[in-house]
């Protein structure tokens, strides 16, 4: 059996920095492009208990500049497709061991089979088998004898359309994951928030457990921007941001932009006076931050408001309703100063 090393998987590291929509869209793009330009030349596995047709199968796929990897039964090529993640597998029909059908479908069980085609290469032509062939996962089929200059296409056609799809995919993911961020602090947006809130409405109503939220202001942020101008204030809100995610712990613990200079927090399983306490840690944090903000009424530095609000959710009830508590404690502590945190128990 003869391994070429495996091509090194076009690299998707996840998170991009982003400062807005545009960029966000430009970073899709040339990624997309940096896939569709992936140096190393696809891997052909070929799966033939025949040692001639294998010699003559590699022969060719190496004319047409691929790697080739080797295999002489249905076994040997599946642990080999597990270690070599290959671009497209030749597979004989007809082998010991395990055959090309047993074969091919095994591998469709394998993460990420769904990408590699497989190209099934057998003396049989009979509709039985070819029905077969297709019914196990195969995505072609061609007959022996080969005829050299199809099967030259035939693969050629597959590589593309799985790689394609590959792009394709890759860029859908990334669309979607834009689609929930907020552009400036890279935080869950909106959207993001109100499918989180839905979701863990439901999930603490099943549990008759509590789930709290804190909405969170920074105080007087119109101030800051006189004073420093927009883009001094852009730049505070991704601090703000970022402390504020530090500041929660739990896995499930949720934060995001709500919107202008305002933040939300679900806390799923949390009551109100651990609310509270988590409350406490983001002030603490925000006030570590130290960012100066000299028309600040309450202090030097720029200070949050809080509001926290805590409810078991029932079918009465409805995940508007903790936003408006939430929102009602983030206005007294407004009104009873600024840079505190209020609380409502609904
Ligand atoms: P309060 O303490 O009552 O919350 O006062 P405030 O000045 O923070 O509240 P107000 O609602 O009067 O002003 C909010 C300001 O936040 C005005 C708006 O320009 C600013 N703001 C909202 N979104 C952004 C943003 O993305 N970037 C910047 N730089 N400013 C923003
Ligand atoms: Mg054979
Ligand atoms: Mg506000
Ligand atoms: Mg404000």
């Amino acid at each position: 059996m003869t391994y070429l090393l495996p091509c090194s998987a076009s690299a998707l590291s996840s998170g991009i920095p982003l400062n807005n929509w545009q960029s966000s869209r430009e970073e899709v793009l040339a990624r997309f492009a940096a896939i569709s330009s992936d140096k190393e030349p696809p891997l052909v596995l070929l799966v033939e208990d025949d040692r001639s047709t294998r010699t003559l199968l590699r022969e060719l796929m190496e004319q047409e500049g691929y790697r080739v990897a080797e295999a002489e039964d249905g076994e040997a090529g599946i642990e080999a497709y597990v270690r070599l993640s290959p671009n497209i597998v030749l597979l004989d029909a007809i082998m010991p061991i395990m055959d090309g059908f047993a074969c091919c479908s095994q591998l469709q069980k394998l993460p990420g089979s769904a990408q590699t085609p497989v190209l099934m290469i057998t003396a049989l032509e009979d509709a039985e088998s070819v029905d077969r062939a297709f019914d196990v996962g195969a995505t072609d089929y061609v007959t022996k004898p080969i005829h050299w200059p199809v099967l030259r296409q035939r693969v050629k056609r597959l590589i593309q359309q799985s790689q394609l799809c590959e792009k394709l995919e890759a860029a859908i993911q990334e669309l979607q994951s834009l689609a929930c961020r907020d552009g400036l602090t890279q935080l869950a947006n909106r959207r993001l928030f109100d499918e989180t809130l839905e979701c863990e409405w439901w999930r603490m109503m099943c549990q008759s457990a509590p789930l709290s939220m804190i909405m969170c202001d920074v105080d007087f942020f119109k101030l800051y921007n006189d004073t420093f101008g927009h883009q001094a204030g852009d730049s505070c809100l991704k601090r703000v941001a970022m402390a504020l995610k530090s500041a929660l712990k739990r896995s499930g613990d949720f934060v995001a932009r709500y919107g202008g200079e305002e933040f939300a927090v679900i806390l799923p399983n949390t009551d109100a006076a651990c609310a509270v306490r988590i409350a406490y840690q983001i002030r603490l944090r925000i006030r570590d931050l130290q960012i100066p903000h000299p028309k600040s009424k309450v202090s030097q530095y720029v200070t949050l408001s809080l509001g926290a609000a805590t409810i078991v959710p029932s079918p009465e009830t409805a995940p508007e309703n903790l936003i408006a508590g939430a929102d009602t404690a983030l206005y007294w502590a407004k009104h009873q100063g600024r840079n505190l945190c209020c609380t409502q128990t609904l």
